[in-house]
């Protein structure tokens, strides 16, 4: 099974870094395919730990390619600046591509992203405002930036003019901002040409290649199916596609190359930033569950919003992805309660749901309809076979399988590296 697509099956951070480092030992590329430095991994390694936000995970395992794609928007600041930090706990970072069709986040598209955000008030997206919106809309609106200009001025001057244009009337005239100048902008991003030049390459051929080789190739997705801008609960998405279709346009890779599609989710669910989520909790149990979880964001330290477990978003994803295996994470943080409530079903305004409701105003009325399952106490972060755990963490698991649509094949009891039970 030469390519593997890893995505994330709720709203994101759960635990799709650790599951890409786990396969390590069996990769030889890892792609990131979407999204830029609003993701945000960790990972441990025995006693270190590891925050990636723009890199893939894969950067870590000795011997591993990692490739940033097409797909991919990339602030060189925040790439050079983790590339550095890398070496110096001494990473191997000579490794890395990156695709010569990816954009580049500019000091414009981050300005916009906040200003904007301030400006919606009440109706913010409450993004990371890392730029990431106002670089794929500039990529949409064929206006953006890409990695090859950079080694063309001429060119690089002539986008940059073009890029700015309507950006600085809005700049100054919308949001009191002062107008950025063309000359600055081009003098910062040449500022990182000579480093980039090398890493620059026909990423998709490259990956095609290994492929054809017989090389395993890891598609790290960012984000997740909650927060696809087709799929999500948009407009309180991110701006790209982080869906297993994403892996294929965001890579340059063919559809048939994907030969599985692992989705990671939680066992119960988070969130950062606005927009609906029917199994939020606002009570003590919700307090226990994001201090036990240690749900705060890599890149922003924002508190994650927490909630149950929603089987119907799971079938959703399963479905949209085509996923082929589960990684259940976090299976440990669920110990100690009497019982755990599980969304098998949504009530919209009487009506009973099935399914995730196509139409946004139902998906915001709807309330959970629960199912319990017994809790269980033990600390289950020793346990490496599925007979290791409780009953009670057995049948929750079944349970969850048996409503998300298709196998869970991995178990994750803890943070570190080992600590799961692989099924299948
Ligand atoms: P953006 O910045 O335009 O992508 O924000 C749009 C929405 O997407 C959400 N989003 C995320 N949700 C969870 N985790 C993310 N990454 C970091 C992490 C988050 C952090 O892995 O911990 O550190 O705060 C991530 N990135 C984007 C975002 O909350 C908006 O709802
Ligand atoms: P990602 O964005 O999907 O890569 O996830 P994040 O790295 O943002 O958040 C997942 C967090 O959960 C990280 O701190 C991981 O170290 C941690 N983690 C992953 N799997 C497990 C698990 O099975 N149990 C526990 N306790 N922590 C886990
Ligand atoms: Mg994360």
């Amino acid at each position: 099974m030469p390519g593997i697509v890893i995505v994330g099956v709720q709203w994101g951070d759960e635990g799709k870094g650790k599951a890409t480092d786990l396969l390590g030992d069996r990769t030889d590329w890892v792609v990131k395919f979407n999204g830029g430095n609003n993701a945000g991994h960790t990972v441990v390694i025995g006693d270190e730990k590891y925050a990636l936000h723009l890199l893939p995970s894969g950067i870590l395992s000795p011997g591993v390619n990692a490739v940033i794609g097409n797909g991919v928007v990339v602030d060189l600041e925040v790439l050079f600046g983790e590339l550095t930090a890398l070496s110096a706990r001494g990473v191997d970072i000579t490794r890395l591509r990156v695709s010569a069709n990816a954009h580049i986040i500019t000091q414009y598209h981050r300005t916009l992203d906040k200003v904007t955000e301030r400006f919606l008030g009440k109706r913010q997206i409450g993004t990371t405002g890392r730029g990431i919106g106002p670089a794929y809309a500039d990529k949409i609106n064929r206006v953006g930036i890409r990695v090859q200009d950079l080694f063309d001025e001429n060119i690089l001057r002539q986008k940059v003019e073009g890029a700015l244009d309507q950006k600085n009337h809005l700049l100054v005239k919308v949001f009191n901002r002062r107008a950025v100048t063309v000359d600055e902008v081009v003098e910062d991003l040449l500022s990182y040409a000579d480093r980039l030049r090398p890493m620059v390459a026909d990423t998709g051929l490259l990956l095609s290649q290994a492929l054809d080789a017989g090389d395993v190739v890891v598609f790290e997705g960012g984000q997740a199916a909650m927060l696809d801008v087709d799929h999500g609960t948009y407009p309180f998405v991110t701006s790209s596609s982080a869906t297993a279709g994403g892996a294929s346009t965001g890579s340059g890779v063919g559809p048939n190359r994907l030969d599985r599609i692992v989705g990671i989710v939680k066992a119960y669910t988070t969130r950062v930033g606005s927009g609906p989520f029917p199994t939020e909790l606002f009570d003590e149990q919700g307090d226990w569950l994001r201090s036990r979880g240690f749900e705060f964001g890599t890149t922003t330290g924002r508190p994650r919003r927490v909630g149950w477990y929603d089987a119907p978003i799971t079938r959703y994803a399963t479905r949209i992805n085509g996923i082929t295996d589960l990684v259940l994470t976090k299976l440990d943080i669920l110990s100690g309660l009497e019982q755990i409530p599980v969304c098998v079903a949504y009530d919209v305004d009487g009506e009973r749901f099935d399914e995730v409701p196509v139409n946004q105003t139902d998906f915001h009325h709807a309330k959970p309809i629960f199912e319990y399952f017994p809790g269980w106490n033990a600390d289950i972060s020793k346990a490496r076979t599925f007979e290791d755990l409780p009953l009670e963490a057995q049948d929750y698991v079944l349970a969850l399988e048996g409503m998300s649509g298709t196998r869970i094949s991995v178990i994750g009891v803890g943070p570190s590296r080992d600590a799961v039970i692989v099924r299948h």
